[in-house]
């Protein structure tokens, strides 16, 4: 039995019970079989991912935020270990006008957002004149992280503060050598894998990065640019009244203490300063000194929507939302300034997480929700760089998931590929409107020539494939002529066209520099981690890690890759229950409805619960009985052509197919097709549409 079918036949009917079941019908009163559909699967994918051991607890918290995404149910900040210690140094620092402050963000989209996130914080809400606030990324050069090189550069500056951001977990000798020289403080934002022995950690004063929270905490999956922008949120929040203060909760099951948003279970009640009730419906609270959490919180949901959705749920399921969710939510809405301040910047956390391929769901929805409304509904607000390159790639007015996966991820990382991290910071930092336009532009030509130099290093696939990657459940690409910036891009490409995880190796001076991805969900990093006595230097994530080897360890390593690859990766056709679940992550058939059933109104409910991508993977429709469709050539190449069905309900929504490449002859005419692909609400050429994006007619 495979692990796909043990499954099915017994995790999710458990699931997909009440209360969770219920819940659904409570949030969408319109009922939808699809939408619902995609809940479910949600739930049985989320269940999948975490190997059925999550709690009740953390299921009931996970349903809540899928089907009601707010910022108001985000969790504290200051639930990340590291988090106050770094609020406290990085306003110390600032309220010094003679301290010197130093950001050092990694080159990639997540860095680069990250850094530009909180260097344009600091500029403009913290007022650190730029005489003092220096940002850094790597230059063509470097390579990962804080190498010793990058460090005599940071050293060079004599920061009083230094903070690292999407680097820096696993170099604590080379940060101990800047405090050495230097006597800086250091907070380190990241996401990367952190030493496996709590003594190898790098010795800063604060270190946040969230592999050191507990396993299926929320946050154990936020990139660097989402610790960043809560980095930011919790500054404002320390700016409130309420900062480090203790306020207490009696509730009908016991009572709580709360401080910055974080429970304590240790505080003593009848120490804080600020008392609530929330007693449940018809047990009146005696206690008049104390503020009632229920009618506050009704009072917030008459004036918001999102508050008022929880609090119908609440009313008529008041398990599904917790004491201290209700205080959060409560409270995050009483801080209507610091929450427009924030607003500015939840777009550079979606784009990195986005960026960085992060599981949507829990937190990351969210902030992606939140971030793709911002930059379509409140793009005066955004800062001039993110505007301008928002303008350049004609998304005004309607930026949707796909738009920052498929359009502005890959500009900003273009950048960083082609060896010139600076100029994505300078065009995402720029806040002059006409400086910024230029920048922008500068960065859509840089990654025009990315684009040429990827072909180019593809063409020399052939010669460059190293000749066991045809059998062996791994491949492994040569070349002294690939594009050094993009080894990692190569590597994708060519997992993707041989349906196996690959790497692509490429000889730089003193070794050879390499980059390795996943095809699905492998863990890459487990190979290179069991291999790394041939290696100078590796580190990365699950699914996308690099390294280097010396030229005279190549061969040894080419030839470990290939024996230990079987035992990881199980050859074609078989199936590992681990890549069974990770299969599952991304999982997704297609529903079912009928071209008659094409409607306006079912393309919403098929989008409700957006954004999707990794997890929450978009939905796909099958649509039968589709008659006998029109097609015509969209653009004069032919590569793409529009299908119109001969008699869809709704004549607005069409069918469009890019790079059919050629399956989209002979359609036409044809009957009993069924023609699938991705229901899509968007605004195409200036317009709204909705359009079904097909991927295959059978
Ligand atoms: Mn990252």
């Amino acid at each position: 039995m495979t692990a796909a079918q043990r499954r099915t036949e017994s995790g999710p009917g458990d699931i997909f019970a009440p209360p969770l079941a219920d819940w659904y019908g409570l949030v969408h009163e319109r009922k939808s079989p699809y939408a619902e559909t995609i809940y479910r699967r949600f739930l049985e994918r989320l269940e999948a991912y975490t190997e059925g051991r999550l709690t009740p607890e953390l299921r009931r918290q996970h349903a809540l935020r899928y089907l009601a995404p707010s910022m108001h149910l985000l969790k504290s900040p200051f639930e990340f270990p590291g988090m106050a210690q770094a609020v406290d140094l990085l306003r110390a620092h600032a309220a010094n006008p003679t301290a010197k402050i130093v950001i050092y963000g990694d080159r990639d989209a997540d860095g680069v957002t990250s850094a530009s996130l909180l260097t344009l914080f600091c500029r403009e809400q913290l007022k650190i004149g730029r005489e003092r606030l220096t940002t850094l990324v790597p230059r063509e050069e470097d390579k990962y992280g804080i190498t010793p090189e990058v460090g005599a550069r940071i050293a060079a500056e004599k920061p009083a503060l230094l903070i690292t951001l999407d680097c820096g977990s696993s170099n604590r000798t080379e940060l101990l050598e800047i405090q050495r020289q230097t006597g800086t403080a250091t907070i380190i934002i990241d996401h990367h894998f952190i030493p496996p022995d709590a003594a190898d950690y790098p010795a800063v004063e604060a270190f946040i990065n969230p592999k050191l929270l507990p396993e299926f905490e929320f946050a154990r999956d936020y990139c660097t640019a989402a610790i960043t922008l809560r980095f930011v949120q919790a500054i404002l929040y320390s700016y409130s009244r309420e900062y480090n203060e203790n306020v207490g909760i009696k509730t009908g099951g016991g009572e709580i203490v709360i401080r910055n948003g974080v429970v304590d279970p240790t505080a003593d009640i009848s120490l804080c300063t600020r008392h609530y009730t929330l007693m449940p419906a018809g047990e009146e609270s005696d206690q008049h000194e104390k503020h009632d959490l229920a009618k506050i919180f009704e009072h917030t949901a008459r004036e918001n929507f999102e508050m008022r959705r929880l609090h119908n749920l609440y009313r008529k399921a008041p398990a599904a939302i917790s004491a201290p969710e209700i205080f959060n939510a409560v409270q995050s809405v009483s801080f209507r300034k610091s929450q427009t301040i924030l607003a500015q910047y939840i777009p550079f956390a979606a784009i990195g997480l986005v960026a960085d391929l992060m599981p949507i769901y829990a937190d990351n929805r969210i902030l992606v929700r939140e971030g793709l409304s911002v930059m379509t509904r409140q793009a005066d607000t955004l800062p001039m760089g993110l505007a301008a390159l928002i303008k350049k790639l004609n998304l005004t007015g309607a930026v949707a998931e796909q738009d920052l996966g498929f359009s502005v991820c890959p500009v900003i990382n273009a950048a960083g590929r082609m060896g010139n991290a600076a100029l994505a910071l300078h065009a995402l930092t720029e806040t002059d409107p006409l400086a910024a336009a230029k920048a922008v532009f500068a960065l859509t030509q840089i990654n025009e020539a990315r684009k040429e130099a990827s072909q180019a290093s593809l063409d020399l696939l052939n010669e460059a494939l190293d000749a066991r990657s045809h059998n062996a459940p791994v491949a492994v690409a040569v070349h002294a002529n690939f594009h050094r910036g993009i080894s990692g891009l190569i590597a994708s490409k060519i997992a993707e066209r041989l349906a196996k995880p690959a790497l692509v190796l490429v000889p730089d001076g003193e070794c050879y520099r390499g980059s390795v991805r996943a095809f699905r969900n492998e863990n890459v990093h487990g190979l290179i981690d069991a291999l790394a006595a041939h290696l100078i230097q590796y580190g990365g994530h699950r699914q996308a890690a690099g390294f280097s080897v010396s030229h005279e360890n190549i061969t040894a390593f080419v030839d470990a890759v290939f024996s230990a690859a079987p035992e990881r990766f199980a050859a074609a056709g078989e199936e590992t229950a681990q890549e069974a679940v990770d299969s599952f992550r991304n999982f997704n058939p297609p529903l079912e409805i009928e071209a008659a059933s094409m409607r306006m109104p079912l393309w919403d409910e098929l989008l409700i619960h957006a954004p999707y991508g990794v997890m929450n993977p978009h939905p796909v429709v099958a649509v039968k009985k589709a008659g006998k469709v029109e097609v015509a050539n969209l653009g004069k190449t032919g590569a793409h052509v529009k299908i119109k069905f001969a008699a869809p309900a709704d004549r607005n929504i069409e069918g469009v197919w890019f790079f059919h490449g050629g399956a989209a002859e002979g359609v036409a005419g044809r009957d009993n097709l069924v023609v699938s692909g991705e229901p899509q609400i968007g605004k195409f050429m200036g317009r709204t549409q909705y359009r079904l994006k097909i991927t295959r007619v059978d």
